[in-house]
């Protein structure tokens, strides 16, 4: 056996998240319009977040994604609040009318949001001071 087996066990290299700690991030993809809504009554309710700007693959338009991260029991307060402040909107996309002789494109409606969530366990969460 090795010196260091034999030694105390050593510290976590960093701390599991406690009772208080992060445990949940959610990503949380947003219309631009409900941003400032939805900002303030997470600022609200207290809980912490991050905005990114970010861009639709499929329309191609910019959107915003929320990073909140949770601690136990804000699951479904961060969920509600996103139900109340952001809202299916319809957007148009333009196609090529197939086997039409007009050059005029086709209007389609696309239906939008309110928000696309995901909710990741977080393996480590530190404020680094
Ligand atoms: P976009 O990718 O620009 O998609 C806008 C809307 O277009 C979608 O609304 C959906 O109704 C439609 N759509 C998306 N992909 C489509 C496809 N392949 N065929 C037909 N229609 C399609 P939402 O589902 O409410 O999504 C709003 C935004 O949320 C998306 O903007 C994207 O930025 C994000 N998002 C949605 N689902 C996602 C996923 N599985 N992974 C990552 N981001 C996602």
């Amino acid at each position: 056996m090795t010196h260091q087996e034999n030694s105390a066990p050593q510290p976590e290299p960093h701390q599991p998240a406690d009772s208080q700690g992060v445990r949940l991030i959610m990503t949380a993809v947003i219309q631009l319009q409900d941003l400032d809504k939805a900002s303030h009554a997470l600022e609200e309710a207290g809980l912490a977040f991050t905005h990114l700007s970010s861009t639709g693959g499929f329309l191609g338009r910019r959107n915003a994604t929320l990073l909140i991260g949770l601690r136990p029991g804000q699951e479904e307060q961060a969920v509600t609040i996103l139900r109340k402040t952001c809202r299916r909107r319809v957007e148009y996309i333009s196609m090529p009318l197939e086997g039409s002789p007009y050059q005029m494109p086709l209007s389609t409606p696309v239906n939008v949001g309110g928000a696309t969530i995901f909710v990741l366990p977080v393996e480590r969460y530190e404020e680094i001071q």
